[in-house]
């Protein structure tokens, strides 16, 4: 007894003090690499997807998230994603649509990017729409997709976990490739930050749609704290009207998105689309 005692305690001089606090607690582990969440996730396969290992996946669900210079938020965003996909035995995959260049960015083109570059690859029968920057806070968030296009981002932290108002479909929403199509997808016109989310919106009522939601308990999201990009200056036009949308749903979207891609890399967490908004205006 008395050896294996002191054999203990030798094993433990020999190793550093653990940090004063806990980097394993809290929110966003510090030090976090994509290796490690490489490591944590052994089933994700080339270009980040996954299906469940000893049962057959009853839904097939793409992550679009459009993305410039949110690396540090993407890592942990993956951090969390990966796990919560898998325990909901989804077949996913993560595409991160990389637009590249100083060209003012624009979230709603990428957003058709992703929807076509997505598609071409697989037959997903849901796409989520996904800010970098949203974690889901609950497990019954369920990444499957409605018989109507769903808000799923409703309850926010920055927005103390409420709807801030009844038309607002920012963030993260979920829609099946159907519903994508009949409502012209996302407009390709709102440069800058602001406005686009509105259009979306209203595109889907102007298409017969309604939109569904989780409920407020369910819904919850904790947005990283950040400031406005550089890139990503406030949109003059983001105060849309509805009858402004009416006008252009069908002009503009899903039928117009021209672009030219610059590379497609499979990664070991994400398959990630680059492309740059200069070369196709
Ligand atoms: C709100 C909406 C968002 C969108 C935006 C207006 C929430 C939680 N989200 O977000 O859906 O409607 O307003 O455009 O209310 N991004 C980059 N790099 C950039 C700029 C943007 O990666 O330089 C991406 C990233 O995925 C980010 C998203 O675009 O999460 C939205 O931009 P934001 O986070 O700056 O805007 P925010 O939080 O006001
Ligand atoms: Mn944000």
């Amino acid at each position: 007894n008395l050896s294996r005692l002191s054999k203990n305690h030798i094993h433990a001089d020999e190793m550093p003090y653990c940090p004063k606090t806990s980097p394993l607690i809290g929110d966003f582990p510090s030090g976090l690499t994509l290796a490690q969440v490489q490591r944590k996730n052994p089933l994700v396969v080339r270009g980040g997807r996954y299906r469940p290992p000893d049962c057959e996946a009853r839904h097939r669900t793409a992550i679009i998230i459009p993305h410039r210079h949110r690396e540090h938020h993407l890592k942990f965003l993956l951090y969390y994603l990966h796990p919560f996909l898998q325990r909901q035995q989804l077949s996913y995959g993560i595409y991160i649509i990389h637009q590249a260049g100083n060209y003012t960015f624009n979230r709603a083109k990428l957003m058709n990017v992703g929807f076509r570059e997505a598609m071409r690859e697989e037959d997903w029968d849901c796409l989520f729409f996904h800010d970098v920057d949203l974690i889901p806070e609950d497990d019954r968030n369920t990444y499957v997709c409605d018989a109507n296009p769903k808000h799923a981002a409703i309850a926010m932290d920055k927005f103390g976990y409420k709807l801030p108002y009844k038309m607002y479909f920012g963030g993260v929403s979920a829609l099946t490739p159907l519903h994508y199509l009949k409502m012209n997808g996302f407009p390709n016109n709102y440069w800058g930050w602001g406005g686009e989310d509105d259009d979306i919106g209203v595109r889907v009522s102007l298409a017969g749609m309604y939109i569904s939601r989780p409920s407020l308990k369910v819904g919850r999201y904790k947005m990283i704290k950040h400031k406005l990009d550089k890139g990503n200056d406030v949109n003059p036009k983001r105060c849309s009207k509805p009858s402004v949308t009416r006008q252009t749903w069908k002009l503009d979207g899903m039928n117009t998105a021209e672009y030219e891609i610059i590379s497609r890399q499979y990664l070991p967490l994400y398959t990630n689309i680059t492309l740059d908004f200069f070369f196709s205006i």
